[in-house]
């Protein structure tokens, strides 16, 4: 934390003097922004603040265990208010969280910017962005360890589980040496390590595993690119009645493969887009920057991207239209 020190204790400054919060979360939802937010209202709410909870999506079912999930609001109204400080959490882009419009009817606020996406353009006036990290949960952490505070085990959980999702189970390429000592000062706070993985790592249903199923049957590697890549349209979705988490495992699955050094799956989305979802084992590849070719952005070893057009699959061959 030392290189940022001074951020740090401009952070602690600014929300000591505020009163009323708002925390938000990005869009679609995971683990970590989710962990973060709350780790983050548990701290304010006992410092007496008024404190806000928002995020553009309701709270997916799995992570209902989380301590004070039920604070988190998705009722556009939160806008309507005035507050003193914005926090994002695990947000790259005010876009990416989803609130670039519904924040302009607001003013005279301090934005913070706490997150670890290597893309994130640093767009808060406080901005504690720490690439390194494995999670945003684990900056947070590392915020309430240079401030000295108590971790109680509702923080515990909440922080535990950003760190969990982000790592997949602390084995995928983010996990290093801080999260892992981080993530047994939790257990010793009261986090229990095993249980929220079992829940959000461990709960595949029928629908979603024969959607992976499809994805899986249609792999393909390209040597020339070192590259192995699979898609998912929204035929899939219907068909396997599978919802939209089970995509998002599909990449970090696929981790596993020893034929590419670069994973992409393709998911039809909605309305005509195409979201790409990249991963990497490789030291030497910075997958932040592939992303941004077409417009994403992310983490070097996990990044994701979005294009206009719809998937066609036909004699092998897979095309954008
Ligand atoms: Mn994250």
């Amino acid at each position: 934390m030392h290189e940022h020190q001074t951020t740090s204790q401009a952070i602690k400054k600014t929300l000591s003097l505020a009163q009323n919060i708002l925390i938000i979360s990005h869009q679609k939802p995971d683990g970590d922004t989710l962990g973060a937010n709350l780790a983050l209202n548990i701290f304010l709410k006992n410092l007496g603040k008024n404190v806000t909870s928002f995020c553009l999506d309701p709270v997916p079912e799995i992570f209902n265990f989380l301590p004070n999930s039920e604070n988190i609001q998705n009722n556009h109204l939160v806008f309507a208010h005035k507050y003193d400080v914005i926090i994002t959490v695990d947000s790259g882009s005010l876009a990416y969280a989803g609130v670039d419009k519904l924040m302009t009817s607001l003013k005279d606020y301090t934005l913070i910017n706490i997150d670890h996406h290597a893309s994130n353009p640093l767009y808060g006036d406080l901005n504690l962005v720490i690439t390194s990290a494995s999670s945003c949960t684990e900056v947070i952490y590392r915020l309430f360890k240079d401030w000295q505070i108590n971790i109680s085990a509702s923080m515990a959980t909440n922080l535990a589980c950003g760190m969990i999702t982000d790592t997949s189970g602390f084995v995928n390429p983010a996990t290093n040496y801080h999260v892992l000592l981080a993530a047994s000062d939790l257990i010793k706070q009261g986090a229990n390590l095993s249980q929220i993985s079992q829940i959000t790592l461990g709960s595949k249903n029928v629908n979603n595993l024969k959607l992976w199923g499809r994805a899986f049957a249609r792999l393909q590697a390209v040597k020339k690119y070192n590259l192995v890549y699979t898609f998912v349209t929204q035929e899939d979705f219907l068909e396997c009645q599978a919802d939209d988490a089970a995509a998002e495992g599909l990449s970090n699955f696929l981790h596993v493969l020893q034929d590419a050094k670069i994973i992409l799956v393709l998911k039809e989305a909605p309305n005509n887009i195409i979201k790409g979802s990249l991963r990497t084992s490789s030291d030497d590849i910075d997958l932040s920057k592939l992303a941004g070719l077409f417009g994403g952005g992310g983490h070097k070893k996990a990044s994701g991207f979005a294009l206009p057009g719809k998937l066609s699959y036909d004699n092998n061959k897979l095309r954008i239209v």
